[in-house]
């Protein structure tokens, strides 16, 4: 899969997939990540992005012409399954979504700044809006990376079988149950016996009753979907 980010700060987005899970995507030739930096296609002397907005109003707006010039190059070169523009004001980001993503070819992440884009760039270019929740963000480059990485770890071959993304939280819409690892007793603070039994099916049973307990007690919300 490849993801093209386009931003007005490529720096910001340097590091997120040089570690980890999504350095092992990239390395493994599953995952290809490409920045560019939207001021390489503004005119100008000064490579303007983003001006006053029409009809008055504090903040600046980001332009057509530069990111209309910059999709149009990408597109000239692949075709993309979606165009999407990274805003507070979209639907909000979950599993389904980034299931649904991560089954994607080539994707064009639009990282907004300021006050936002001209209108006319979600109108006519975008085929996608998403926010990554309730609260703002300085521009879209944190969230970008947030669907990179929730996307890529979804890529078959970059998770092995016990990292396997099936049984993260949200999965089945159960959050994960606790784990533990050694040593059994510290301080007096006891593992579950049970989980020290190497009875598998009654392991599974009891992770499957906490995962539940949890949901109920912390996210019942989720037990409703489906
Ligand atoms: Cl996608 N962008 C910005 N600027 N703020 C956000 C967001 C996105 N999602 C939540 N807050």
């Amino acid at each position: 899969m490849r993801i093209d980010i386009i931003t007005v700060l490529p720096e910001l987005l340097q590091s997120p997939f040089q570690h980890s899970i999504m350095k092992r995507a990239v390395d493994k030739g599953l995952l290809e990540v490409n920045c560019i930096n939207l001021r390489d296609y503004a005119d100008g002397p000064h490579q303007q992005v983003d001006d006053y907005q029409f009809g008055g109003g504090a903040g600046m707006v980001m332009m057509v012409e530069p990111i209309f010039a910059c999709i149009n190059h990408l597109k000239s070169q692949r075709t993309y399954d979606e165009v999407i523009y990274l805003t507070p004001d979209g639907p909000r980001y979950d599993q389904k979504t980034a299931n649904f993503l991560s089954m994607q070819q080539n994707l064009i992440l639009l990282c907004g700044h300021y006050k936002g884009v001209d209108e006319r760039v979600r109108e006519h270019l975008i085929t996608r809006e998403i926010s990554i929740g309730d609260y703002v963000l300085s521009g879209g480059e944190l969230a970008a990376a947030v669907l990179v990485d929730s996307i890529g770890r979804l890529l078959p071959g970059v998770l092995n079988d016990e990292t396997s993304a099936l049984f993260d939280s949200f999965q089945d819409n159960l959050l994960a149950p606790p784990v533990y690892t050694r040593p059994a007793s510290f301080n007096g603070w006891e593992v579950p016996e049970i989980l020290l039994s190497g009875h598998t099916a009654k392991i599974e049973d009891w992770r499957h009753e906490k995962a539940l307990e949890k949901t109920q007690k912390r996210r019942p919300d989720l037990l409703d979907e489906n």
